[in-house]
């Protein structure tokens, strides 16, 4: 796979026990070091300009001004450093890159993956929550929308929490199709299977809020039965995965069931539904954050499509 990639996204510190550490993406490449076919693409740094397709920019305003003033907590969970501004520019401009890359896939068809941080799914169009600052899936695919490069997108979140932030920005939109699968009752709360849209967006969102131990057969059986079929019928001209690696069975901060083996399972359950669809397909990651179950993980992705050795 082609993987967006930045060191820029290691200047987000974030201190010595959040889970959300340069060392996620360090763990990352470590996996990936003796894999084939890895190549890492340095994409460019969002504008400010693409940041405003999905947020205010009074926001955007107040993220650089309190980077600039070296940062704190922006809530409990949200740590801002000095180096979280670039980071998150960079983070997003990796997702741009990956939803791009994806549409304009037709040398040798790599599919690209963005492992930026900063994650972006619980951002929301005026506010950062749940690790997250700028919303990089929805930046992404707002963007290839007003660029023209796209006409329809569909995102399936498989993070273990909701991302509140996606729905939120595309909630009323009828262009963007957002769906998740999320451990019930966890953080941030959202994402009621009766949440499906509003206005022209009506019927563009679907959550399926899982019980904790759910494993990776129900996770297959969810997406041949009711994501991949609807993702069909919405037809996208790009299929973007929010790729959070925290629904695994050993990550520290979820209890979903599933296996290393399972990412490769819900990897290949997605290629098929964007080829099903004849859609583009790129991936950008989210959470994760048991360091060997994300590495793991990540290759295990990998190998679904540059095979296994
Ligand atoms: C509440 C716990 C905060 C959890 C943030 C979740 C981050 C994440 N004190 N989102 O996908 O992985
Ligand atoms: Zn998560």
């Amino acid at each position: 796979m082609k993987f967006g990639y930045s060191d820029t996204c290691l200047d987000h510190e974030t201190g010595v026990r959040h889970p959300e550490s340069p060392d996620r993406l360090r763990a990352i490449r470590r996996g990936l070091a003796d894999a084939h076919s890895v190549e890492y693409v340095e994409a460019d740094p969002s504008e400010r300009e693409r940041i405003r397709a999905a947020h205010d920019g009074e926001y955007i305003d107040s993220i650089e001004t309190f980077c600039d003033s070296g940062g704190g907590n922006w809530d409990a969970d949200t740590v801002v450093s000095e180096g979280t501004w670039e980071a998150a520019l960079a983070s997003a401009g990796l997702a741009e890159w990956a939803a791009e890359a994806a549409l304009s896939g037709s040398d040798g068809r790599q599919t690209p993956f963005s492992i930026g941080r900063p994650p972006g799914h619980h951002a929301e169009e005026d506010d950062a929550m749940g690790f997250c600052f700028f919303n990089n899936v929805a930046i992404a695919a707002q963007s290839v929308i007003d660029s023209g490069e796209a006409d329809r997108v569909a995102i399936f979140d498989w993070d273990v929490h909701h991302g509140n932030g996606t729905q939120d920005i595309f909630y009323d939109q009828g262009n963007v199709f957002y769906a998740s699968i999320h451990e019930d009752g966890l953080y941030p709360g959202t994402g009621d299977v009766e949440e499906t849209g509003t206005g022209a967006g009506e019927g563009t969102t679907m959550n399926l809020p899982f019980a904790p131990g759910t494993t990776t057969a129900a996770y297959l059986a969810a997406l041949s039965e009711v994501i991949g079929p609807a993702v069909e019928a919405f037809d996208p001209d790009l299929f973007l995965i929010s790729a959070g690696f925290d629904p695994h069975e050993h990550d520290p901060i979820s209890r979903m069931r599933v296996s290393t083996e399972g990412f490769g399972c819900l990897a290949a359950a997605v290629r098929e539904i964007a080829d099903d669809a004849d859609a583009a397909l790129g991936f950008v990651l989210e959470g994760g954050y048991g360091l060997d179950t994300l590495s793991d993980s990540v290759r295990k992705v990998h190998e679904v499509f540059d095979g296994y050795q």
